[in-house]
């Protein structure tokens, strides 16, 4: 045989098989011909045709999106139909675009689903058997179509279906921390999608793709710059190639925002000033917006952050932070506009906690914003750690929109090639209960803005995209950004769910496949908390870059920039002492909250080290002392990614291999990394502790010294 006809007959086993060659680009939308057969005769009796009438971009989009998904999972064409002559007619559209959907009796349904809602409904239209797909919107159409193909590519039964969805909350927008020079802050997937340079005259086709896989799950916002803002993409030749980007994403239903770098009007506007309450600055603001507008007229807003790490502000004018808020959002208001303002503050003379200064910043001036500023707060008071407690702030705001910012790029999990799946972290932070207005007052009732009645709600994850083939720098990675996109929707989706269906449209609906992988996951972070900062710890990562375990930081510029000031590991103990008579960052939290927090008996011991500074020798629940205890935890934190390395061989074969490889290699990784992180950390506070590594643990492999030599000059993400 012919080397041409080996390759060939190769190919056509492979793709009979299934199992062919991907390298993640398609991310949860692979549409691969439902793999059982006896299902797939169902769907293709359940489905004949699609009725989608209507002429416009985003009608035109869903329309298309269902024939490819059609096509893929059935394995043949669909056609399009004016008329329900048949059974099996998938009716698509609102009571504006599609006459049959007008005709049909939703008013009490489709008054429920709002702007963005759908509803997916089997009933019978003409006499006939028909799947509804209705919406009040083009948007909640194209929403509810990316909602049917789910539940066939996770192979769900399509009779009698009954659906109403419309998402809890209204701003649901990835962070993109993306330069004008393509480089990503903490990015671990390549450069910039956004090629500035090239804008806005080629039109990347990835923007479609990107913008598609963002509708698939919801987002209908995107900010497009860095927090650490340059007044550049501010300039008129950057808001063309910004309306450039905004013009592909539009008829997907995804906004642009921009950062607003707060000392823009003299950078680029030549003023003198930038104190918001000089006139020509609000004069500045007002015109730049209006510009905006003309250049994208359904522009969402303004992500500032503003005072905080080196960032210019209000402050700089000893102005607040509503007044520097309001005068941005005054300037957007007459437009429609939002301004998105961050809690990341922390000052570097002050000498207070930093987990305490976001809070004390803010209460006061609760209720001092306009309508159109939301607050955005991290999930925790420090800075997106594997484990933090909730951020005080939510629900300490009745008066403003607090909006939640996670992070989906995992800056301190590990980057791209650490296993860690987040849904259980976000989960956790959404379910927290506030008590602001006692039991059952949840983040998430923030953020959804039930528990505060609160006008305008948000949710924010800070991308891990860039140009990756497989968009996120590895392929589990990407579970991060659609579980962020299903949390936005419905805060109160469980990650168990969200991993079901990433796994069966990401890979596979194979039982034997879906169920260890899933369990893999769902632990997944858990480990990563073991191996870098069990029992409440913090901030232990190398400088800078963040790569990689520094316990022993210290020095520089400030203390609130090192480990040591979070650890405060001595000889008598280790953790932050942050009750009552410590730094009393517990009193910034509601009762019982506060009390639970307050004392060493009732502390959950996830965030022992967090709120307090306990003896090495501490009985804890197991039985096992402190010290003990915590080198258990960093011994299960790499016997869990073994664990998980053994789940993964479990699997080879039930996927192609490009994506199985990849995998194992950054699971490999991953263990060797867990060793490091492992064995510096335990070196290191042995010093302290001066207590002996106990029988039957695994002996670190190298000195503290040569921990403490390792650079990594070269690190991505900065
Ligand atoms: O987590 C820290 C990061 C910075 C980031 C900052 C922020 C964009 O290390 O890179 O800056 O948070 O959230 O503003």
């Amino acid at each position: 045989m012919s080397t041409r006809l080996a390759t060939a007959a190769l190919v056509g086993l492979l793709l009979a098989s299934g199992v062919h060659a991907e390298d993640g680009h398609a991310l949860w939308l692979r549409y691969p011909p439902v793999s059982d057969v006896a299902l797939r005769d169902e769907y293709r009796a359940a489905i004949s045709a699609v009725a989608c009438p209507g002429e416009n971009a985003t009608l035109g989009v869903a329309r298309e999106e269902l024939a490819r998904g059609l096509r893929g999972l059935l394995d043949e064409e669909v056609p399009l139909v004016n008329s329900i002559s048949r059974d099996g007619v998938v009716v698509v559209g609102t009571p504006q675009s599609s006459p049959v959907v007008a005709a049909l009796d939703l008013e009490t349904d489709l008054r429920k689903v709002g702007d963005e809602g759908f509803l997916i409904r089997s009933m019978s239209v003409a006499g006939k058997r028909a799947t509804v797909i209705a919406a009040n919107h083009d948007v909640g159409v194209l929403y509810g179509v990316f909602h049917f193909l789910r539940l066939l590519q996770t192979h769900r039964r399509l009779e009698g279906l009954s659906l109403v969805e419309a998402p809890r909350v209204q701003l649901r927008v990835l962070d993109h921390w993306d330069n004008l020079d393509r480089t990503v802050e903490r990015g671990y997937a390549g450069f910039s999608l956004w090629d500035w340079h090239k804008l806005p005259d080629y039109l990347d086709p990835r923007y479609t793709d990107y913008a598609r896989a963002n509708a698939s799950i919801g987002l209908n916002g995107t900010v497009l710059t860095n927090v650490n803002a340059n007044a550049t993409v501010l300039r008129a030749e950057y808001l063309q190639k910004a309306a450039a980007l905004a013009d592909v994403f539009r008829p997907w239903g995804i906004r642009v925002y921009l950062t607003a770098r707060f000392s823009a009007p003299m950078e680029i506007g030549g003023l003198e000033t930038a104190d918001p309450l000089a006139p020509a600055v609000a004069r500045w603001w007002k015109d730049k917006a209006d510009e905006i507008y003309r250049h994208i007229p359904d522009f969402g807003g303004f992500l500032v952050k503003a005072n905080s790490e080196g960032q210019p502000g209000p402050q700089d004018y000893g102005r607040s932070h509503a007044e520097g808020a309001n005068v941005l959002a005054d300037a957007v208001a007459p437009h429609g506009g939002v301004v998105m303002w961050r809690a990341f503050v922390y000052s570097s003379e002050e000498p207070e906690d930093r987990a305490k200064q976001a809070y004390s910043e803010f209460v006061p001036l609760d209720g001092s914003f306009r309508p159109n500023v939301l607050i955005q707060v991290k999930n925790g008071p420090i800075d997106f750690q594997p484990r933090e407690p909730f951020h005080p702030l939510f629900g300490a705001m009745p008066e403003t929109p607090l909006m939640m910012e996670f992070q989906i790029t995992q800056e301190y999990l590990g980057f791209a090639t650490h296993l860690a799946f987040l849904a259980p972290l976000y989960e956790e932070v959404l379910r927290s209960d506030t008590y602001a207005r006692g039991e059952g007052s949840l983040v998430a009732d923030v953020i959804d803005g039930s528990l505060h009645g609160y006008q305008r709600t948000g949710m924010a994850g800070v991308a891990n995209t860039g140009t990756d083939r497989n968009w996120c720098g590895s392929v589990m990675a990407c579970a991060n950004w659609f579980a962020f996109g299903r949390l936005a929707w419905d805060p109160m989706l469980e990650s168990p769910a969200i991993a079901d269906e990433w796994i069966r449209m990401t890979f596979s609906n194979d039982p034997g496949f879906v169920a260890p992988v899933k369990t893999m996951m769902l632990a997944s972070r858990e480990a990563v908390v073991d191996y870098m900062t069990p029992l409440g710890l913090h901030h232990l990562m190398a400088r800078g870059h963040h790569y990689g375990p520094g316990p022993w930081v210290s020095g520089g510029p400030r203390a609130d920039w090192t480990s040591v000031y979070y650890h405060r590991a001595d000889e008598e103990g280790i953790g932050f002492d942050r009750t009552t008579t410590g730094s009393d960052a517990v009193s910034q939290y509601f009762p019982p909250v506060r009390d639970q927090y307050e004392s060493l008996e009732t502390v959950p011991e996830e965030l022992l080290l967090w709120f307090h500074h306990v003896p090495w020798d501490h009985r804890m629940a197991s039985g096992r002392t402190l010290w003990n205890e915590l080198l258990y935890r960093y011994q299960r934190g790499v016997d869990r990614v073994r664990g998980m390395q053994e789940t993964w061989r479990s699997v080879e074969g039930l996927i192609d291999s490009e994506r199985y490889e990849q995998v194992k290699a950054f699971l490999a990784i991953q263990e060797k990394e867990a060793r490091w992180w492992r064995d510096a950390c335990v070196l290191y506070f042995q010093t302290f502790s001066r207590l002996p590594i106990p029988d039957g643990y695994e002996r670190p492999e190298r000195t503290l010294e040569e921990y403490e030599a390792i650079t990594h000059p070269y690190a991505p993400g900065i």
